[in-house]
């Protein structure tokens, strides 16, 4: 037997499962923030990826007894999991260049009644002013925020995401080269659920770092609704066309919004950040993130729009810094880097600060003078590192003045729960020029991220 449809494992997922819905709560003029929320609490010091088995074991269990069929054996549950976990090992490396995140397969998704099942943990902050709660998507691969569309308004759960520009939503008429799902099971935009929607007929198309993730469509205006604030005839678009990536029923999101800079966008039109601002619904097109870790089983995960939560970090150690890219990413200078106390004596590196991208992306020669100082990392004939799972090395960088420390257990990706050996989340790829790395989630989740688009800034914090 062998339960590999999606609609099956999902309908089974939505009932082991139950969403809490957060709602956001607006706190004080000028300032917004959405809660994140979570679906399931996972009992403490589990491993995700063994949490990951037992939501796959009880899926499978109960679907056979709802069906009325005979339970999986012992060995078809392994074979499952094993074939899901080669799964996310051969993307392991593709998911890193998540600028989208490649979300694997089963762990995800949204049907059209909007419940995230699976994967998806649901935040459980308290909403605060102007801020919106973050869902964690699998093990800390990428995080969403739910906002409203249309009128009637309906709910989207939408990618979030600093390393892009521009903001789009599937369209009733999308397609997808797995043409037999449409664009998946997610909620879309038109002119038959929406009465407010205009499409302006102007074209866009976005393609991501993420081999083969791109969408095209239209630029349209509708009403669009975040942390209770309201954009009416915000322009943005709405995709006539996805790649599989992003049409996969086993993708958790809706859509994606950009919030670099506009000047990055290939929509020519404002940010919804930037909206908020202009609109004077915010002070500033200020964007802040708390990345939750799934592993933390606390998911308090937040993004808030003109200003930050300051629940959130140790005012002391704030520090902003100036954007030195110009494209319209964030991106900051750093002073230095260092493993286990020692500075590795790297001049002139930048990061690119990308919350839609899960790891941390690294020119070649920089690559391995990280890993020279962890213990027992060791490259394979691929160029692809590996370290031990209790690894207890501590890698920081230093921002203004200020050092910021990753959490050892943000350096691995269990790929086995068995396993010694865990593939390190510091990937090859140069993004850039042969100074810039690509820092995603692995960093970001030790930190407090808010940026500037007015002052061209970013500021950074340790979290409380
Ligand atoms: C949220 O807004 C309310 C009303 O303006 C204000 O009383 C409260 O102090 C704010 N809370 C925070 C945490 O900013
Ligand atoms: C899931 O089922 C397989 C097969 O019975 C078993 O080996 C594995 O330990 C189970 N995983 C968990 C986390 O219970
Ligand atoms: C979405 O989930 C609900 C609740 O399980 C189910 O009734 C509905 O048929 C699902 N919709 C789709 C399109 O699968
Ligand atoms: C979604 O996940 C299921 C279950 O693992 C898999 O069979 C299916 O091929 C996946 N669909 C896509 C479009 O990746
Ligand atoms: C690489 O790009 C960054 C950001 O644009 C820039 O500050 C830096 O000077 C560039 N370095 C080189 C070696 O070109
Ligand atoms: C990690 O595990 C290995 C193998 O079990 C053990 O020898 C080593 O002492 C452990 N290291 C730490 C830092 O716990
Ligand atoms: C499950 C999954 O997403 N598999 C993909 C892994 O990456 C290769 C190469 O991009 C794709 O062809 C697979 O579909």
């Amino acid at each position: 037997m062998h339960f590999t449809t999606t609609s099956s494992f999902l309908a089974t997922l939505l009932i082991v499962l139950s969403p809490v819905e957060a709602l956001p709560v607006k706190r004080s003029a000028g300032m917004v923030t959405l809660p994140l929320k979570r679906v399931q609490p996972p009992s403490h010091d589990l491993h995700p990826r063994i949490l990951l088995q037992q939501h796959i074991n009880r899926s499978y269990r109960r679907f056979a007894r709802m069906t009325g069929r005979a339970e999986p054996s012992d060995a078809e549950l392994r074979s499952n999991i094993e074939e899901r976990m080669n799964l996310l090992l051969t993307n392991v490396t593709n998911m890193g260049y998540s600028h989208k995140v490649n979300v694997p397969s089963g762990t995800h998704a949204v049907n059209q009644t909007n419940q995230a099942v699976n994967l998806v943990t649901r935040a459980d902050t308290t909403p605060t002013n102007n801020s919106l709660g973050l869902d964690i998507v699998a093990s800390d691969l990428g995080y969403f925020a739910t906002i409203q569309i249309g009128t009637p308004p309906r709910d989207y759960n939408i990618l979030m995401d600093s390393g892009s520009a521009d903001f789009w939503v599937g369209g009733e008429s999308c397609q997808s080269p797995d043409t037999s799902s449409g664009c998946g099971e997610h909620i879309s935009l038109g002119p038959d659920s929406s009465s407010s929607f205009v499409d302006l007929g102007t074209h866009f198309q976005t393609t991501y770092e993420t081999r083969d993730s791109s969408v095209g469509g239209d630029i349209v205006t509708d009403n669009v609704v975040i942390a209770g604030l309201s954009l009416p005839g915000h322009q943005f678009g709405v995709a006539k066309t996805k790649t599989v990536p992003f049409s996969s029923s086993n993708t958790s999101y809706d859509g994606v919004m950009g919030l670099g800079r506009s000047i990055l966008s290939t929509q020519s039109t404002p940010t919804p950040v930037e909206a908020l601002a202009s609109n004077h619904l915010i002070k500033e097109a200020i964007t802040s993130y708390k990345i939750s870790r799934l592993a933390d089983n606390a998911n308090d995960g937040e993004i808030t729009f003109g200003g930050m939560d300051d629940t959130k970090y140790d005012p002391n150690t704030l520090v902003t810094v100036d954007n030195v890219n110009t494209q319209g990413y964030w991106e900051a200078s750093m002073d230095s880097i260092f493993v286990n106390g020692a500075d590795l004596g790297l001049q002139g590196r930048t990061a690119i600060l990308d919350t839609g991208a899960s790891f941390l992306l690294l020119p070649p020669q920089d690559v391995i003078a990280v890993h020279q100082l962890i213990d027992g990392a060791q490259t394979n004939a691929s160029g692809t590192f590996t370290i031990p799972c209790n690894t207890t090395a501590s890698v920081a960088f230093s921002f203004g003045g200020t050092q910021f420390t990753i959490d050892p257990r943000d350096l691995v990706i269990a790929e086995d729960t068995d396993s010694q050996t865990c593939r390190s989340s510091i990937i090859e790829h140069q993004f850039g020029n042969s100074t810039e790395w690509l820092v995603g989630d692995v960093f970001l989740k030790n930190v407090y991220l808010s940026t500037n688009g007015y002052m061209n800034q970013i500021s950074l914090a340790k979290l409380l």
